[in-house]
């Protein structure tokens, strides 16, 4: 026979009961105890000492240059920081505090005083670890330093608009700062705390998170060559009153940019008083009309075409050609009233190109342009970058199909310009640019038939070794080749074009031998003792070129022929001098 226990066990089960009813009502009371009776007790000492989370900043990313020269580093810092609540008890100690900043006692003073409610205030950031430390070691009661991290660039202004800066907070703001910005932070990290009321930290728990540091990035570039033209781009501003300019090196070979300076320029280090004008990086974010350099596209769209050799003749006499009530004009005379393709390029010849592309056709020199990257996305997705424009040949009608062959109707930046003669410089093919050192030879595209690009070449060096050719983009000890334009500028406000502000442009290419570094310069409003592309911008063309081959160890291949034998290989001779 099966019985309940509790029914032969009353009064245990009463006494478990009771027990339990004794139990729930000690907890009912101390609940009410500690939301009631307690609770401002208990509050304020959980605020007292209460456990928080304090980031700890990540050490962002080392940027440098293709030889491991530092472009962007990292430093930490102290920020010392007040309670100028906290520091109202310890006002005798304020004029050793000011001695130790290098700050005025009166001017402290007053600013504390101005401020005594406030929990925080910076007094000063950025100091050395050990300017911070010999600060805090004074006790000051209220002053508190943070670990920081700060960014240096050591290469100032030569740099700026390559590599750009961060922020306050260490985000990328500008350049390869911000743009590589997710490769180069890192993550922060978190460490427990415990702090009392007033934000003193009591006790360092333990670190919850470690940062994780940023990743380091190797730029193409190459900063011998970054100071460099950098150089020979500020002088030629100065001595040409200019407002502003471009230089671009590439490597035709890699497609990595290997120097990029612009004018005016910026020290990333000390960014007071900096104008917007400063801090465009001109060589990606301007757009401008390419002008004759152009007329190195088109020639290549002739000679693809397969109608045209260099030695054939188009007149150019009288140096006009109407088309209707527009007329295209050659502005120098040029040699004679029949030019061949290259005296075309020489005499830079407005009409002679235009019958050519007449001749073959809007749409070949539209898709040369296009395949070598005027008017396209780079790819490069570098901040504030501009695509430009190269209108779609079946909005050419006859004029636009003659402006648009020597330069005009379209819009491309320096890059843009730098990497489409980068691909006549490599017989044809064309390498992804690129501001990233790159380790392994690129894809490169064929896009240019090679026995054109190599004509190319040919012509492009007799515009400047030919007689009547742009003699001061010549580099000595080296064959080179290369195009110079003169662009009206188009007057803002109006559909036309300014009387008398010009832009002035040079690209080019070298050693002939085996052409490998491709240069665009680009000087905006030259106003001194002239304005044309050949004057202006061809001998800094000729000095960064020179800086450049010799830098890079390229063995010259223009030497006279008694230099030729200096160089070459030394025949080993007897030890007493052949003397017998
Ligand atoms: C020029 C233009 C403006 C736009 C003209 C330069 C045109 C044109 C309408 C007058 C100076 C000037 C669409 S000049 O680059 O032909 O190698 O340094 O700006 O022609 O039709 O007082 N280049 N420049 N033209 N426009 N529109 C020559 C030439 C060029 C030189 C000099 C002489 C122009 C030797 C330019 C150079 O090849």
């Amino acid at each position: 026979m099966m019985k309940l226990e509790g029914a032969l066990y009353p009064w245990r089960f009463r006494v478990v009961l009771g027990l339990l009813a004794l139990m729930v009502g000690a907890i009912a009371w101390r609940i009410v105890d500690l939301q009631v009776v307690d609770r401002a007790f208990l509050k304020g000492q959980g605020d007292a000492r209460s456990v928080r989370h304090i980031p700890i900043p990540a050490h962002r990313g080392l940027i440098t240059d293709r030889n491991g020269e530092p472009l962007a580093v990292s430093t930490p810092v102290t920020t010392l920081w007040a309670n100028a609540k906290e520091m109202q008890q310890a006002k005798a100690q304020w004029p050793s505090l000011a001695a130790a900043l290098g700050q005025d006692p009166k001017v402290l003073s007053e600013r504390l005083q101005a401020q005594a409610n406030k929990e925080f205030i910076y007094l000063v950031r950025g100091l050395t670890p050990e300017q911070g430390q010999s600060v805090l070691d004074l006790k000051v009661p209220g002053v508190y330093g943070i670990e920081e991290f700060r960014r240096f660039y050591p290469a100032g202004e030569v740099t700026a608009h390559m590599v750009g800066f961060t922020d306050i907070d260490d985000r990328g703001r500008e350049g390869v700062e911000l743009a590589y910005d997710e490769w180069l932070a890192g993550v922060a990290g978190k460490r427990q705390v415990i702090k009392d009321r007033r934000g003193r930290l009591i006790k360092d728990v333990q670190v919850t998170k470690n940062a994780k540091a940023g990743k380091p990035l190797a730029l193409s570039i190459d900063l011998r060559l970054q100071y460099l033209a950098n150089r020979e781009l500020r002088n030629a501003i100065v001595d040409n009153g200019a407002k502003a300019g471009s230089l671009v090196i590439m490597d035709v070979k890699t497609g990595e940019i290997l120097a990029m300076v612009n004018q005016p320029t910026y020290n990333p280090n000390n960014r007071r008083n900096l104008q917007p004008a400063m801090m465009r990086n001109r060589a990606m974010i301007d757009v401008f009309e390419p002008g004759s350099t152009m007329k190195a596209i088109s020639m290549s769209a002739a000679l693809e075409s397969g109608r045209w050799k260099p030695s054939d003749k188009v007149e150019v006499y009288p140096g006009t050609l109407q088309l209707g009530k527009y007329t295209i004009r050659d502005v120098s005379r040029t040699e004679g009233p029949v030019l061949d393709l290259t005296g075309i390029l020489i005499n830079s010849s407005n009409v002679g190109m235009s019958k050519i592309a007449f001749d073959i056709g809007g749409e070949s020199i539209f898709r040369l342009a296009q395949k070598i990257g005027l008017g396209q996305d780079t790819g490069l997705g570098f901040p504030g970058e501009r695509v430009g424009n190269l209108p779609n040949y079946r909005e050419w009608r006859k004029a636009e199909t003659a402006t648009l062959s020597y330069g005009y109707g379209l819009s491309v930046t320096a890059i843009q310009l730098v990497h489409a003669f980068s691909v006549l410089a490599n017989n044809g093919r064309m390498a992804p640019l690129t501001l990233i050192k790159t380790d392994k030879a690129p894809d490169t595209a064929q896009v240019i038939p090679e026995h054109v690009a190599k004509t190319i070449q040919g012509m492009l060096q007799q515009v400047i070794e030919a007689p009547r050719g742009v003699f001061r983009a010549q580099v000595p000890a080296y064959h080179v080749a290369g195009k110079s334009g003169t662009a009206r500028k188009t007057s803002v406000g109006t559909k036309g074009y300014a009387e008398n502000s010009y832009r002035s442009l040079f690209a080019g290419f070298g050693p002939m031998s085996d052409p490998r570094y491709a240069i665009v310069v680009v000087i905006d409003e030259p106003s001194k003792a002239g304005y044309f592309g050949g004057l202006v911008s061809a001998p800094v063309f000729s000095k960064v070129m020179s800086g450049t081959l010799r830098l890079m160890n390229i063995t010259p291949d223009n030497l006279p022929a008694t230099q030729q034998a200096a160089t070459a290989p030394v025949v080993p001779v007897q030890a007493n001098g052949g003397r017998g």
